[in-house]
């Protein structure tokens, strides 16, 4: 601070006073402090959320998104029809601190809107030509849609080859479209959890030891995990956490998975989800006459959603929230079960938001996709690594590519999804869901909407992709949601025309 001029001193005190202003007009909602909290969120108002996100280094070197000057990622709350401006400004070192996937690392970042049916134009949800380096900043202005699907979604950094390492050191933070309890009522009135789920490297931690020993669930091998576990999960931020819920209270849960490389599969001990929404999409909007399901657990790849009414535990039983053993295949990373929070029987009586009543009103929309089910795949995507690389179709990603695929907006298209490999791979496609419906050939008891799904080790998943929305012209991605694979070469284009 020595060598700042009185200008500069000058300058900095405006632009923090201008900072705190923006701070105060955006509403950070704060929770009370004693109860788990939700992260902070910023909320549109007259249709616009606006707001200015750093990129930056912490404390212990790792990279971070900064909001007002606080290493945070806030939950931004918008509704269909609203406008999302950000001002993106990277202040990651000219030389990189960590070591990426692909050498050498640039701290080059940008933002992708995971889920949303947006356009993959800039300055949208434009991953490939937006890339800031350091120093640069990008202006994003999102439109979203006014007939858009309401639900959790989220954003994170998406720079081919430093996907891994940013999202890894938590570049990441949730999106809410406001509106769901419009397609399931009795969401009005519940308090609403926000549970942003994030791997942790325990790699050359000093606690390493402890941090693993305190979520452990079980000593048994699971599946074919030959090396020590990596990573641990935390729950907005904190390992193992104590969340709150008084017996046979009702709370809503918006889960969403934002490791960069583990599966969630999420069970809340001696409790049953009913599950409203998967990756954003409600399930009544397809299926208006069976409003929610139930599940004991539920599988929830990298960057996958769950939304879902919980009930407490009765008193003087310990509950956990866990994430059960996920078999990754033999070539496959460690993803043992372990703990994700503790649950306390105690009331959150005005230390959570209620779902109030939304005015929008609910599309529903019961597609007849069978002829296109039973029709032979319009497109195969094959999923291959080798000791070095990972490939789509035998083709390593490179950003001068030209598109692998064009899809002819306004239609429903049948892919498979095949994975020859000796481990799991998650396929996530750019600006739309798709319907998975069948299995190594098997129909999916439940077909669901989703727009990033598991594939079985050396087996194979039938998808209806929806192209039916125009605003998703323009050249977009579809990738492996291991970002380390994706940063590999696991990724390819497609062009909407
Ligand atoms: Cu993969």
């Amino acid at each position: 601070m020595s060598r700042l001029t009185t200008f500069a001193r000058i300058a900095v005190a405006v632009i923090a006073i201008a900072a705190a202003a923006v701070f105060c007009l955006l509403e950070l909602v704060a929770k009370p402090s004693g109860q788990f909290p939700n992260p902070p969120e910023l909320r549109a108002k007259h249709h616009t959320l606006s707001f200015t996100l750093h990129a930056g280094i912490t404390k212990d070197g790792k990279n971070s998104f900064y909001f007002d000057g606080q290493p945070n990622a806030p939950t931004l709350r918008l509704s269909p029809g609203d406008q999302l401006k950000i001002n993106y400004i990277n202040e990651l070192p000219a030389k990189p601190q960590e070591s990426c996937a692909i050498p050498p690392c640039m701290d080059m970042t940008n933002l992708h809107f995971h889920g949303l049916t947006v356009s993959p134009d800039a300055p949208q949800d434009d991953v490939l030509d937006m890339m800031a380096r350091p120093g640069q900043t990008l202006r994003y202005t999102v439109q979203i849609p006014q007939g858009h699907p309401p639900g959790l979604y989220w954003y994170h950094t998406h720079p081919h080859g430093e996907s891994h390492r940013q999202v890894l050191d938590g570049m990441s933070g949730a999106i809410l479209i406001e509106g769901i309890e419009s397609y399931f009522p009795p969401l009005v009135g519940l308090p609403e959890r926000v549970l942003v789920l994030r791997g942790r490297s325990v790699v050359n931690d000093p606690e390493s030891a402890n941090l693993k020993r305190s979520v452990e669930l079980s000593s048994d091998i699971c599946g074919a995990e030959s090396e020590p576990t990596e990573e641990v999960f935390t729950v907005n931020g904190a390992v193992r956490p104590q969340i709150e819920i008084a017996p046979g209270d009702r709370q809503f849960w918006r889960v969403v998975n934002a490791s960069a490389d583990r599966y969630v599969d999420l069970q809340l001990e001696g409790q049953t989800f009913e599950i409203v929404a998967m990756d954003g999409m409600p399930i009544a909007l397809h299926d208006p006459n069976h409003r929610t399901r139930s599940a004991e657990h539920v599988l929830l790849p990298p960057a996958g959603r769950l939304e879902a009414i919980v009930t407490g535990p009765s008193a003087g039983t310990a509950r956990r929230l866990i994430s059960r053993c996920v078999d990754t295949g033999p070539d496959g990373d460690p993803n043992p079960a372990m703990v994700l929070a503790d649950i306390i029987p105690r009331s959150t009586a005005n230390s959570l938001a209620r779902a109030a009543k939304s005015s929008l009103k609910p599309e529903f929309k019961t597609l007849d996709l069978v002829a296109e089910e039973k029709a032979p795949p319009r497109f195969t995507v094959t999923f291959t690594e080798d000791k070095k690389s990972f490939y789509i179709n035998g083709k390593k990603f490179a950003s001068d590519d030209a598109p692998m695929v064009r899809a002819k907006v306004g239609s429903f298209q049948h892919w498979r999804v095949v994975n020859a490999t000796g481990e799991l791979h998650p396929l996530h496609i750019h600006q739309v869901h798709f319907l998975a419906y069948a299995e190594n050939g098997q129909s999916i008891a439940e077909p669901v909407w989703l727009d990033t799904v598991n594939v079985p080790t050396g087996g194979s998943v039938d998808v209806i992709m929806d192209f039916t929305d125009p605003v998703i012209r323009g050249m977009s991605v579809f990738h492996c949601h291991l970002l380390n694979h994706e940063d590999k070469g696991m990724m390819a284009k497609i062009l909407f025309e």
